[in-house]
């Protein structure tokens, strides 16, 4: 899955096609999707330090000889030879504001030994790191990419291999000397009892020398483990969309089966109740325009990583923006997805889990993997990990009003929404709704406000500008094709939330028949 957005030749639509693929698979795939996300976020990260001109000519020998062997392992399509990745920066003094880290490194070169090769070929690493990282999931990794302090003060980013080669060593657990791969100064203190995710390792780590290497500069550990948070927080995006899809699919395929009903009441299919398809419809709406926002942050992911020579239709015309404005887009995009997705999946799946009555509540060993419910406690955690969505959106409002980045990300927007709106589609543009005027309401609030001031209300700035926007992408596939199920959508939604006037309902069949076409998706014209 991984290597999808590494070695396609679909350029920029490498990410979008790799997070579909991703998306299908996130609801039967055992929670490998958090250890492959952190795998892609460490992958993109080397891949900088690798092919960035100052970057790679500041590596030694040693070090672009182990970033380049983990990047391969990293983007691998071999099962044998590939590497996933942790990435491990909570401690018990905080997981959103990580500036009390207490772990530690000391540069300590003598002494390294060789790892996952013969001992002195490569050495493990010249940094020695002790401490204890309260969360870290997929421990069963081969590296890590983890925060630590150093006697030059700040935080900075390292790669650690798991293992080290050492032919006399037991393993962790005591086990005799196996194929000589020891683990490399880790000790898993417990592992954690969780309401999810329950086919993922999440664990206590102990770490006593475990030998790493510096990724970047030193003191720059959030700027270099930034571009992990950025692949790892679309990825809960993609995985929350993915969770309400499947739930969705159980949901409407339960409904073709189920009768309801009965004594004095008209016994019913549920397919037949317009008020049970009114809510499916809802459900699927909401999914719709989470998808749009999801899946159009990982096209900007895309762009920002090629070039994007040839535009390939006028839709996506609109909705990219000229190149310079593609990474302050993006810096916005993967926080605001990860937000604005993942907080709503979470209540979508619960409603897709009621509409299955009391069978989608329960969770005995063999309903467990093929209901909603297991599907629901793995959604609760992505608006937790990789940032709760209260930090999320206060480093959107910091990254709006940074000094240097955020006059860009603004003008980005600002771009993205314009042109979204000046599309020429299939879709007229209802009246009252008004995307450009609202950004700019909210735009000049960002820029007329104290920052210290805007953080009160961090989140209801969030959920506008990502109303505005899905608002705009909705516009945009509604008319790209004409598609009645994607204008109705459209239109259901700016009824909603841009105060347009209300269409006059029609009949009860006439709704049920939109419903329907929502639900099962009979849209085309
Ligand atoms: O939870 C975890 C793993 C779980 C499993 C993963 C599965 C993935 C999905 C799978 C789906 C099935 S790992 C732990 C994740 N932890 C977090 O996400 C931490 C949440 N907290 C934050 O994001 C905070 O905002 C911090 C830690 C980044 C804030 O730290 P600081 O020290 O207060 O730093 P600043 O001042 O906010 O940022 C320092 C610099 C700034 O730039 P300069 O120096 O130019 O002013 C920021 O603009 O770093 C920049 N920066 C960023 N740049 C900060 N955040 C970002 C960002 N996201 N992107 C780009
Ligand atoms: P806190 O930071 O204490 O947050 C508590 C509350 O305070 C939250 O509601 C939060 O929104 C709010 N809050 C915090 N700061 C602010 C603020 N500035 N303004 C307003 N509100 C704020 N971490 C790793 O490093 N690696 C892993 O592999 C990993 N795996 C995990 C797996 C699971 C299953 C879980 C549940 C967590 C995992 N984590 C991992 C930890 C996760 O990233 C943190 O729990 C998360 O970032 C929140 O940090 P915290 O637990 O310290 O909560």
């Amino acid at each position: 899955m991984v290597a999808t957005g590494y070695d396609t030749p679909y350029g920029a639509f490498c990410r979008p096609l790799q997070f579909l693929r991703t998306h299908l698979w996130v609801g039967s795939c055992a929670n490998v999707g958090c250890p492959s996300a952190m795998q892609d976020g460490a992958a993109c990260l080397l891949r900088r330090h690798l092919s960035h001109p100052e970057l790679s000519a500041a590596l030694s020998a040693a070090e672009r000889k182990v970033f380049t062997d983990a990047y391969k392992r990293l983007t691998s399509r071999d099962p044998k030879y590939a590497w996933t990745s942790g990435q491990w920066m909570t401690e018990r003094t905080g997981g959103s504001d990580v500036s009390l880290t207490e772990t530690a490194a000391t540069y300590q070169p003598e002494g390294a030994i060789g790892f996952a090769c013969k001992q002195g070929e490569i050495p493990l690493g010249p940094w020695s790191i002790n401490g204890f990282k309260w969360f870290s999931s997929a421990t069963d990794s081969e590296m890590t990419v983890l925060l630590a302090r150093t006697a030059a003060g700040g935080l900075s980013t390292f790669l650690a291999p798991m293992r080290k080669y050492d032919p006399e060593a037991t393993t962790l657990t005591g086990e005799p000397k196996d194929d000589g791969k020891a683990l490399n100064g880790v000790r898993i203190q417990r592992l954690k009892n969780k309401f999810g995710t329950q086919s993922l390792p999440t664990a206590e780590l102990v770490l006593d020398n475990m030998r790493g290497w510096m990724v970047g500069r030193e003191g720059r550990g959030i700027h270099e483990i930034s571009t992990i948070l950025t692949l790892t927080r679309v990825h809960s995006a993609v995985a929350a969309v993915g969770g309400v899809g499947r739930g969705l699919g159980i949901a409407r395929a339960y409904a073709l089966v189920r009768d309801v009903g009965g004594g004095g009441r008209k016994r019913m299919r549920l397919v037949d109740s317009p008020l049970h398809m009114r809510t499916l419809a809802k459900i699927s709406a909401e999914y719709r325009r989470l998808m749009l926002v999801t899946f159009y942050t990982s096209y900007v992911l895309g762009v920002s990583e090629h070039s994007l020579d040839a535009r390939p239709s006028p839709a996506l015309d609109a909705l990219t923006p000229q190149k310079k404005l593609v990474e302050p887009l993006l810096r916005i995009m993967s926080q605001l997805a990860k937000a604005y997705v993942c907080k709503p999946s979470v209540a979508l799946l619960f409603s897709c889990m009621e509409a299955l009555g009391g069978v989608g509540y329960l969770v005995n060993e063999e309903q467990e993997y093929l209901n909603i419910s297991r599907i629901y406690r793995d959604t609760c955690v992505l608006p937790i990990w990789e940032g709760t969505t209260d930090v999320l959106c206060t480093d959107l409002v910091r990254a709006m009003k940074h000094a240097r980045g955020g006059a860009d990300s603004l003008a980005a927007l600002d771009e993205v929404v314009r042109k979204a709106w000046g599309f020429e589609g299939r879709t007229g543009r209802p009246a009252g709704w008004e995307p450009v005027e609202k950004w700019a309401a909210l735009k000049s609030k960002i820029e007329g406000t104290e920052q210290a001031d805007l953080m009160g209300e961090a989140r209801e700035v969030v959920w506008q500008l990502g109303d505005i926007l899905a608002s705009v992408l909705l516009y945009v596939d509604a008319g790209t094709d004409g598609n009645l199920v994607a204008k109705e959508v459209f239109l259901r939604f700016v009824e909603d939330k841009f105060g347009v006037e209300r269409r006059a309902r029609g009949s009860t069949e006439d709704e049920l028949n939109k419903d329907l076409a929502i639900v099962y998706g009979h849209g085309g014209d």
